[in-house]
């Protein structure tokens, strides 16, 4: 309850932040985009990890307010470094949205204002879901896939694999990108059925013309192995941690 209200003021008063971690482009190296993380650091709780506030947002009704700042704070975030550079940088940025958000909210005009008020394409925004976003209403998601497409965003499945997937759903809606779960990835050099999961995955989004990221790309080895296997784009620690908005840009800058 204390932790719920703490959350509450710290998201009217600019108390949270967005952390960026990169996603490459496995078989150029270039920097195709951000992952926009939540990132809360309080004066007497210190920092609660995310998976902690996100589920007290969620319990609590605030995960509305928290998702539409995020989306707001995403683009702007874009824009300010579009200023810092001169011309708009050639990233999109990634946004998490919960399925209780999804639920309860209207996720269309959300990112229709966060884009328009930042002055930031639609085409360099992805809207991040996992598959339980999709089960609770799949003609509902439908519909606000379908708008999020209208505004040129790109769609990923985020945790795949994890969860129940109805396999049509991936054909008949507009899903652009699966992001196989980190779970799968980091230990497939020495987990045999790991491995063939993520095989898998990709030989799946391959016939359904998905493009696919692998997450929890921790070494160099499984940069090289999921670059051989034809992955799209790549994740984790091996590339980058989550950064502040300064590191994130100067990061791309120094590899641009
Ligand atoms: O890196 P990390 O510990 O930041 O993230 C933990 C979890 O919190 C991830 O599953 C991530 O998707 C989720 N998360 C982080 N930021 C947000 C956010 O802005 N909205 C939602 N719904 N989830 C988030
Ligand atoms: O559920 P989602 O994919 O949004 O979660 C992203 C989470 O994964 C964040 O908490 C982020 O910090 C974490 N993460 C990103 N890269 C790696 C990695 O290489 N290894 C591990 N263990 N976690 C990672
Ligand atoms: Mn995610
Ligand atoms: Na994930």
């Amino acid at each position: 309850f204390s932790i719920e209200s703490r959350l509450r003021d710290a998201l009217s008063q600019g108390g949270l932040s967005l952390a960026y971690q990169p996603l490459i482009h496995l078989q150029t190296g270039e920097i195709t985009g951000f992952e926009a993380l939540a990132r809360w650091n309080d004066a007497e709780l210190g920092n609660v990890p995310p998976t902690e506030f996100i589920a007290v947002a969620e319990e609590s009704g605030l995960i509305t307010s928290l998702g539409r700042w995020a989306a707001y704070e995403a683009a702007q975030a874009m824009s300010r470094w579009d200023a810092k550079y001169g011309q708009p940088l050639p990233v999109s940025v990634n946004v998490n949205l919960s399925a209780i958000q999804i639920a309860r909210d209207d996720v269309e005009s959300m990112f229709e204002e966060a884009l328009r008020y930042a002055g930031i394409a639609g085409q360099r925004m992805t809207a991040e879901l996992t598959e339980s976003a999709i089960v609770a209403d799949p003609d509902k998601a439908r519909k606000w896939l379908f708008a999020l497409k209208d505004l040129d965003m790109s769609i990923a499945m985020d945790d795949f694999g994890t969860g129940f997937s109805n396999l049509a759903s991936l054909h008949t809606l507009p899903i652009d990108i699966l992001k196989i779960d980190r779970s799968f990835v980091s230990s497939m050099l020495e987990d045999r059925d790991k491995a063939v999961i993520v095989r898998t995955i990709l030989s799946l989004a391959e016939s359904l013309n998905l493009k696919v990221t692998a997450e929890g790309i921790e070494n160099q080895a499984l940069a090289l192995q999921l670059q051989n296997l034809g992955c799209w784009q790549g994740q984790g620690y091996y590339f980058a941690k989550p950064m502040n908005e300064a590191d994130a840009f100067d990061y791309w800058r120094a590899r641009w």
